[in-house]
Formats: structure tokens, C-alpha cells, sequence
């Protein structure tokens, strides 16, 4: 039986050679807007409707996703594909969306009899399409991110025309589509009609090498068409492209510097506005070099997404990621898993990024068949995946952004991607080739791995990592720079561990750095019956077969306000660090691959006890890449009680993508220390005894329950607890994971439902003491905690002393620390120690000490799924009072960690989005000595063993105390 075309292997027919995206001067009508639209269930072949009634259908966005414009709805898997495995055949169920228009030819349109041509230019269509012109069929194409144009020239009428187009959900094309998203269909980028004049410019490829050593530009442009070539700022005046022109002086592009030059490429028929950068790439001696330099990428993977329109993304959300990224110290785009909008590539140009150039090509569901007919192993899909490289590498080969083509990702291993490599190497010979599912890499010039934990990137960083497949292949790749194009696993709370990463990325030069796994939630905005927004993932239309919120793994939450992640990311990758030098200095270390100093301002701050109390500015040398300066701090002032002295590195001048005063790192440096370092066994002038009277045990300002010796009061303040508390609602990162994971473990021993006996609660020596057992059923483990609460007229003191009882094995704990209740008005939160956002140990290189003050709404993450989050680390001290200033003030020594929410842990973890979190009607604090780290196990390592909460004797003290204003 014949294949019908939306089931044919191979790229389509009717469709030109692929070829540069270009800024022309040629004419244009852009066919965006309203389309007429019309979803059927099926494929099968257009009903006769598909010509008539028309008038009469919806309308629909062009571009624009159909799910998300009210026929049918999103569906998300990550590997699996949601159809069966019977490449290449697609189910009977195959929505089609039937796209119609009428548009009117501007009157001057070039037309055949002028020698001139029109193109049909499809920038985007999921999956499949088929496409007539005046009902004239044209073609059908696959390759849902990659360009199509049809020549319609000879069907064109002069005013009124008819476009008509059938896009199916599925398609063989499918098959190769297997991206991590959602599964979204449509005409979903821009369309437009091309005029190509007589002589016009068809493609072009500019080569714009640069001479490190002598600083000598090499420009050469090959031309589809013989065409003039001028570049007014170098002095090159309608010259032949193919030169090569040589040019002393140049200044080179790179992320840090993206110095471009304007030029101009005319032929008889049409300009081009070429916009160049000089720069080089080499791989040599084992590392990747730009420019001559080894370059260290701290990247992201950026999937096209925006909550409302999906992949269909406009310039300007492309504009704010990249500003976003440059803005948090990013300088590096894997566009995963596909060619992005190429207004992108534009921007990533101007604004500097460098890029990772990735092919639509993804066949990670054929995992699930033990890669059984994995397409890219497979002669009758070759021709596709050739098309799907060459149109990758064509359309985007002038961008100087781009170092590297991607074949694609998670699709195995197979010919057709050694075929493609090959087809790189030849039509571009100047950039290298990354491909990451091979872990062989025979064809390939970087060794590119994904989610490999902290020891294996160590041993690759040595050179010492286990042995390829063959001696050969060995030789080969041990010979290769290494990134990880993913790692760090971006999903809820987290990533943790990034901070360890970056150390061995600047420990062995092997290592050149990753690219974090991902930039944005793919969250869509949904409403609650009561009208409040929520972000929906997996699962939430109805699909049978779903990954839930793995889709929701970004540094950006899907409205693109920056997650505490991302935050984290901008500090670690900071390309200017500054800690403590010879004494009287402080040092500032260059970690910019090119730029000097030269750019920035360094300024100081002295605050004692999170207090401004002297600042200034610091002159620092130019200071060259690699290098570090020492400038001579001032004098500072004395101070008293806990100080510190903060260092920040701002532009000193606009740059395009920040202003003037953009911080772009900061470092701490103690000046003096905390006072008392240890506090006194009393907390007040006036020690309390306890007393028994009535139905409470009395001491200073507290009053606790004699027969469980909780607190009950203080002062005039109802409250509950404190008692020991080790629940944490899991993270992302705790459940899943590549290691056994250890909420499953934390589950499985009960540390979720612990159960507290009071052993004794008496008067001891002047205190209270309370001794409790704490244990999950079940079980022999137990924690022993020893509560002992001193008094004096004003403050509680406690001293909590826990012991482990039982043989604990490798079990952690989520947590350890206090939990206990106040009265929900005290929602004013104010504390001196680490912020002012969250952290955690294993994520808490952006937080800086200080003076805080936050409400608890405000102290709170919305992670798209809930779960733990706002945790405040290292409080010296925290308040936590009404509006009018009255409440409770909690000291402590060592410092501890704090959370404050309306809810309970036990809440936050039965929720599965934000809007099933309701406020109930008292404020629950903890007050923690410890956490278990975050790592990333969501996909990639858990927290590393120096994160690990293993159980253990802990001692932690408390001072309690009314809270009044002033
Ligand atoms: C890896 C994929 O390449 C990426 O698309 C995404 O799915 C990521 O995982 C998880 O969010 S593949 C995985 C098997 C390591």
C-alpha cells in the first residue's frame, strides 16, 4: 500500500533548496494575522468543504499553536511518544487543522514576466503540511522548526489570492520529534511571501575568520549570484565578495564583546544587509578555542516557550530572554532541541551569547522499544535527517553567535547521524560538530555529556574518565574539550550543587563549562473555580499518558520572573569574584574569557548588624583576563557587634543589555564578629524558676503545658510548640533521581508522621526540662530531644539537645530542627543573616548577610508543583510581628534556618498547584539547625555526601522574647 505523504519518511516535495535567512531589500508581504480555521479528527483526505464554506470557519492566530486557541487542548510527554511505535505510521486520530486565507498582491508585485520569482516561506508548521496557492497544491513538508518556501510565482494573481493549508498533528515526521515539551500544532511561525527579482541574492555565506595573533580580520562571502561587497567602516567599497579581503585592526566579536560590522551585498536585483563578526574557532590541543582563547561556557538550554502562545514567541519575549540572560551572567544558549525563531539568533548576535546551534532531531521514544528501529540508525529515514541538518545549517550559517551545530538530541546512535556530521564538516568546515547521545563521539568534535555527577566530570576533567568503546574511539575522544550540554536539573526547588560544578569547570581546563537544563517552566496559566491563576503541566487536559510537572524544570517560572535558581545560577558563574586578599585588600579575580575590568565599578559597604554604616569606592585596576588585582581597602570604620564589608562590581556605563550600576558580582568579607559569640546560660538581668500553678507551669514570660511541656505563651502571645521537627515537604529534586531517591527512603522509614512521648517534663536545676521521644512507627529509631528552658523576666531561653537513638543506616534526615505556631497576624518577618531570598545549603552562593524585611507572603517560592521552598538561612535573629511592630523575636546560636507560612509542610506537599495552598488561621514557623542538601536528582546526581543530613547529636540554643515596636 502506498504511504499517504503525511506518513512518507522522507523531508516532502515542491519545496526549494534550503538556504541563508537574509535582510533584503527585495519586496515582502507578511502573512500573519487571521487566518480561517477549521480542526477535523482526521487526516483523510479534505472534504469537499475544505474548498466551499470557508467564510464561515473560526478564526485563528497566525502564528499561533491551535491547542491554545480553544481546539483541543496541550498534551506533554518527554520520552515516550504519545502514539504507538510503528514508524513510520501515525494513529487514525490525527487532528488537522485547516488554514485558509485570502490576501491582496500590493500592486507593484515583481511577477515572472520581469524574470522574477515568488516565494511562499513557511517559517515553522507542526508537524506536517500540505499547502495550495489559488488551489493549486504546491507541496508538503516536515520538519516543524525548520524553514519550507514554495515557489508560487507562476499561480500568483494579480489582487486577491488564496492560500490554503492542512497541518496534521502527527506525521513520520513525528517520529523525529520527540522533543521534552508539549505537544503543540499549527502554523506556529511567521509566513510570508517573498519577492525574489531578477539577479536577486538567493544565499550567501559569510566567513569572517580572525587572526588572533596579529589581530588581521579574514573576510570571504560566497555568493549564489555575482554581487558587490562593501564594508564602509573597513574600507571596502563594492569589492568581490570572495576576496579574501584581509583587514588589519580588527576588533572581534565575541559573547562578552559582540562587535559587529555593517556591510552591504548588492547584485543587480537586490541588497542584503550583512551585519559581520570577525572571530574564530578552533579546537587544538584538546580544548575549544575562540579567538585563540579557551572559553568557559555557562549556559543554558533555552526551549522556545511563553505561557499564553507557546513556541509561537514575538520578538520581544525574545528580546527579554535574551536580556535576562545577559543580565545574570549567561553567556552561553544550547537551543534545545531545535532551531530557534531566527530573529533569535539576531538578537544573540547583537547582544552576545554564544550558541549552540541544535537540528530538529529528537528519537528518544524508541529508549522504550530498546531503540528498535530508531529512525537515525535507519537508510529510509537518511534523507530526512540530511534535509534536517542541511536546512538547520543553511539557514543559520551567518550568525557569528554560533560555534557549534547540534545534530540533535537523545536519538541514539546510527548512521544517519555519523551521515550528518559528515555533511557539517564539509559545508562548514570552520565550526565543530556536537552531538551528545554517542557517548562514543566518533564523529563528532567536542565530548558533550549530560547530567554526569560531580566525581565523573572530576575524572574527565583529569583525563582519567573510563575508556570508550575501542582504542581508536578511545584516542579520539580522550583527545576532545568536554561540556556538559545539560546538567543541573532546574525543576522546583533547586539546582543544588552548581556551585561544586563550577569549581571543577575552572579547576580543569578540559572542562569548558554547561549548559543548565532549562531556562523557563513550560507552565500553561490556568484558573481556579475562585479565579485565581495557576500553572498547568502534565496531566492537567486529561491526558492518558502524561510526565506531569517535569515539564515545569526552568530557571524562569513560566511568567519569567527569575526563580531563586536562576539567582543562584548569576552568583556562582559571576565572571568577577571577590574575597578577602593580603591583609588591608581585597581581591578581585577576572574570570571573563576576554574582557578586562575595564568596564566595571567597584564600590564598598560597611554595615554592622545589617546596618549602612560607611561606604565608598574602590579603585581597581584595568586588570586583564585570568589575572586578579589587590587593591588597598580604606580605612574602615569601628564597629561593633557583628559587621561586614560588602564589595560590589556594577557597569560603570550603560551597556546595551543593562544600565549603568547593573550589578554583575559582589563578595563579603567579615569585619568584625558576632557578639556574644556564645551567649550566657541566662538570657536577662533577672533569672525565673519555674512554678507549678493552676494548669500551667509558669517560668519568666512563658507558660507551658505540664503534662506535653510545650509552650504555650509568651507574654500575652498564644503559641504552639516548639517541638522537634524533621518533615520538609519533598522537593523535585528529593523525589526523583538517578540514585535511589531519598524522599522514597525518608517515606518508607515514616520520618513523615514522627510521633513525640513525653518522657519527662520537670523543673531541674532553676529550668524547665522537657525530654521527649521522638519516633516514626514501626521502628526502633528514634531522635531523643532534651528541651531545657531557662527564664529570666522578659526572655526565654531554650537549649535543645538532640541525640540519635538506633541504628540509622544510611538514612537521612529532610530536616532538623523546631516547628511551632503564632498567631497568624504576626505576618511581618525581619531578621539579620543570609538573603533576602532562599537557600538551602548545597544553594546558597547568592545569599548575602544582612538586614531583611519581608511579609510571609512575600517569603514564600511559587515552584509550579508545591512543595519545600523559602527557607531563610543562618538568622542570627528574626521577628515576626503585626503591623504594629508587636510580636516574638527569636535569637539563636549557631544561627538557624527559618521558614514562616500559613501552612503546614504536610499541606505544601499534598498540594499539586499553587491554588491548592489555603491559608489557615495560625502562622507556622520552623527553626531549624540543619536540611538535607538539594542537589538535582530530579535528573542528575542528589546532594552531594558534604549535603547529606546524616543523624547525629545536635545542640541548638534559642532566645525567645516579646517583639515591641521601636
Ligand atoms: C534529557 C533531555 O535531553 C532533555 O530534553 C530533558 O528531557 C531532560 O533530560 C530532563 O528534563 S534526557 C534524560 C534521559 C537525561
Amino acid at each position: 500500500m502506498d504511504l499517504p505523504y503525511y506518513e512518507d519518511p522522507g523531508p516532502g516535495t515542491g519545496f526549494e533548496p534550503a538556504r541563508a535567512t537574509a535582510r533584503s531589500n527585495a519586496p515582502a508581504l507578511s502573512l500573519n494575522g487571521n487566518w480561517r480555521f477549521r480542526l477535523r479528527p482526521t487526516a483523510a483526505d479534505p472534504a469537499p468543504g475544505f474548498d466551499a464554506d470557508w467564510e464561515n470557519w473560526d478564526e485563528i492566530p497566525v502564528p499561533g499553536h491551535w491547542q491554545l486557541h480553544g481546539h483541543g487542548s496541550p498534551a506533554y510527554t518527554n520520552v515516550r511518544y504519545p502514539f504507538p511505535v510503528d514508524p513510520p505510521h501515525v494513529p487514525d486520530e490525527n487532528p488537522t487543522g485547516e488554514y485558509r486565507r485570502a490576501f491582496d498582491l500590493p500592486e507593484h508585485w515583481l511577477w515572472p514576466e520581469q524574470g522574477a520569482r515568488t516565494l511562499l516561506r513557511f517559517e515553522g508548521v507542526d508537524s506536517c503540511f500540505r499547502v495550495w496557492l489559488n488551489g493549486e497544491l504546491l507541496g508538503h513538508a516536515a520538519g516543524s522548526r525548520l524553514a519550507h518556501e514554495f515557489e508560487v510565482g507562476r499561480l500568483l494573481r494579480p489582487g486577491r489570492n488564496t492560500v490554503a493549508v492542512r497541518v496534521h498533528q502527527w506525521s513520520a515526521g513525528s517520529y523525529l520529534e520527540d522533543q521534552d515539551m508539549w505537544w503543540l500544532s499549527g502554523i506556529f511561525r511567521d509566513v510570508t511571501l517573498l519577492a525574489r527579482p531578477r539577479a536577486s541574492l538567493d544565499d550567501h555565506f559569510v566567513h569572517a575568520g580572525y587572526e588572533h595573533a596579529t589581530g588581521t580580520g579574514v573576510l570571504r562571502v560566497e555568493t549564489s549570484t555575482p554581487a558587490v561587497l562593501s564594508v564602509p567602516e573597513l574600507g571596502l567599497h563594492r569589492v568581490d565578495p570572495a576576496g579574501p579581503h584581509r583587514v588589519p585592526g580588527i576588533q572581534p566579536w565575541s559573547a562578552e564583546e559582540p562587535r559587529l560590522y555593517d556591510a552591504v551585498l548588492s547584485t543587480p536585483g537586490e541588497t542584503v544587509d550583512l551585519r559581520i563578526g570577525f572571530r574564530s574557532i578552533a579546537v587544538e590541543d584538546g580544548l575549544l578555542r575562540v579567538n585563540g582563547r579557551r572559553i568557559v561556557f555557562r549556559g543554558v538550554n533555552r526551549h522556545e516557550w511563553h505561557p499564553e502562545q507557546g513556541r509561537a514567541l514575538d520578538r520581544a519575549t525574545m528580546l527579554r530572554d535574551v536580556l535576562l540572560m545577559k543580565r545574570h551572567n549567561i553567556n552561553a544558549v544550547r537551543t534545545s532541541h531545535y532551531p530557534p525563531h531566527p530573529d533569535f539568533l539576531d538578537l544573540c548576535d547583537q547582544y552576545g551569547l554564544w550558541v549552540i546551534d541544535e537540528c530538529d532531531l529528537e528519537t528518544h521514544g524508541f529508549e522504550e522499544v530498546g531503540w528498535r528501529g530508531n529512525p537515525t540508525d535507519d537508510p529510509i529515514w537518511q534523507e530526512a535527517c540530511l534535509d534536517r541538518i542541511e536546512r538547520t545549517v543553511e539557514r543559520d550559517k551567518n550568525h557569528p553567535s554560533i560555534l557549534l551545530w547540534s545534530l540533535g538530541n537523545e536519538s541514539g546512535t546510527g548512521q544517519n547521524l555519523e551521515a550528518m556530521a559528515a555533511w557539517c564538516h564539509t559545508r562548514d568546515p570552520e565550526r565543530p560538530v556536537h552531538y551528545e547521545g554517542d557517548w562514543d563521539s566518533p564523529y563528532v568534535d567536542v565530548y558533550s555529556r549530560m547530567y554526569a555527577s560531580h566525581e565523573e566530570v572530576e575524572a574527565i576533567g583529569r583525563r582519567a574518565e573510563a575508556p570508550a568503546s575501542t582504542p581508536e574511539r578511545d584516542a579520539h575522544r580522550r583527545a576532545l574539550p568536554f561540556i556538559q550540554c545539560e546538567y543541573a536539573h532546574a525543576m522546583g526547588n533547586g539546582p543544588g550543587g552548581l556551585t561544586e560544578y563550577q569549581d571543577l569547570f575552572e579547576r580543569y581546563e578540559r572542562l569548558q563549562g554547561g549548559f543548565v537544563w532549562e531556562w523557563i517552566d513550560h507552565g500553561i496559566p490556568r484558573h481556579a473555580p475562585d479565579g485565581t491563576l495557576y500553572h498547568a503541566y502534565g496531566g492537567d487536559f486529561g491526558e492518558p499518558l502524561h510526565d506531569g510537572n517535569f515539564i515545569a524544570d526552568g530557571l524562569l517560572f513560566p511568567d519569567r520572573t527569575p526563580s531563586p535558581g536562576l539567582v543562584e545560577y548569576q552568583k556562582v558563574i559571576a565572571p568577577v569574584r571577590i574575597t578577602a586578599g593580603r591583609p588591608g585588600t581585597v581581591r578581585i579575580d577576572n574570570r571573563y574569557d576576554f574582557r578586562s575590568l575595564a568596564h566595571l565599578a567597584f564600590t564598598w559597604t560597611v554595615e554592622q548588624e545589617g546596618i549602612p554604616v560607611a561606604h565608598g569606592t574602590l579603585a581597581v585596576p584595568e586588570t586583564a583576563t585570568g589575572e586578579y588585582a589587590e587593591p588597598a581597602l580604606p580605612q574602615l570604620p569601628d564597629t561593633v557587634g557583628e559587621s561586614w564589608l560588602t564589595v560590589r562590581a556594577v557597569l560603570a556605563g550603560d551597556q546595551p543589555w543593562a544600565e549603568a550600576g547593573h550589578e554583575v558580582a559582589w563578595g563579603q568579607l567579615p569585619v568584625t564578629g558576632r557578639t556574644p559569640a556564645v551567649p550566657d546560660s541566662t538570657p536577662g538581668p533577672a533569672p525565673a524558676r519555674p512554678r507549678r500553678g493552676g494548669t500551667a507551669v509558669a517560668l519568666g514570660p512563658g507558660r507551658f503545658d505540664p503534662a506535653s511541656g510545650l509552650l504555650l505563651r509568651l507574654g500575652e502571645l498564644p503559641v504552639d510548640g516548639p517541638r522537634l521537627d524533621i518533615w520538609r515537604a519533598p522537593t523535585d529534586n528529593d523525589r526523583g533521581g538517578q540514585e535511589l531517591a531519598v524522599a522514597r527512603a525518608w517515606l518508607a522509614a515514616g520520618l513523615d508522621r514522627m510521633r513525640h512521648r513525653t518522657v519527662a517534663a520537670e523543673p531541674e536545676d532553676g529550668a524547665y526540662v522537657v525530654r521527649t521521644r521522638v519516633a516514626p512507627a514501626a521502628t526502633d529509631l528514634a531522635l531523643l530531644a532534651t528541651y531545657r528552658w531557662s527564664g529570666a523576666e522578659e526572655s526565654l531561653r531554650l537549649d535543645l539537645s538532640v541525640e540519635t537513638e538506633g541504628d540509622w543506616g544510611g538514612l537521612t534526615l529532610p530536616r532538623l530542627g523546631l516547628r511551632m505556631t503564632v498567631p497568624a497576624v504576626l505576618d511581618q518577618v525581619a531578621w539579620f543573616g543570609l538573603g533576602p531570598g532562599e537557600s538551602y545549603r548545597d544553594s546558597r552562593q547568592a545569599a548575602r548577610i544582612g538586614r531583611f524585611a519581608l511579609d510571609v507572603d512575600a517569603l514564600q517560592t511559587p515552584y509550579v508543583m508545591p512543595q519545600e521552598n523559602g527557607n531563610r538561612s543562618d538568622a542570627r535573629w528574626a521577628t515576626f510581628t503585626d503591623t504594629s511592630g508587636h510580636g516574638l523575636r527569636v535569637e539563636g546560636w549557631p544561627g538557624f534556618d527559618f521558614t514562616a507560612r500559613r501552612w503546614t509542610a504536610e499541606d505544601l506537599d499534598a498540594a499539586r498547584h499553587t491554588t491548592d495552598l489555603k491559608p489557615r488561621d495560625r502562622l507556622y514557623l520552623t527553626l531549624d539547625l540543619a536540611h538535607q542538601g538539594i542537589g538535582s536528582g530530579s535528573c542528575g546526581p542528589a546532594a552531594l555526601p558534604q549535603h547529606k543530613l546524616i543523624p547525629a547529636d545536635a545542640l541548638l540554643t534559642l532566645h525567645f522574647s516579646p517583639e515591641r515596636p521601636g
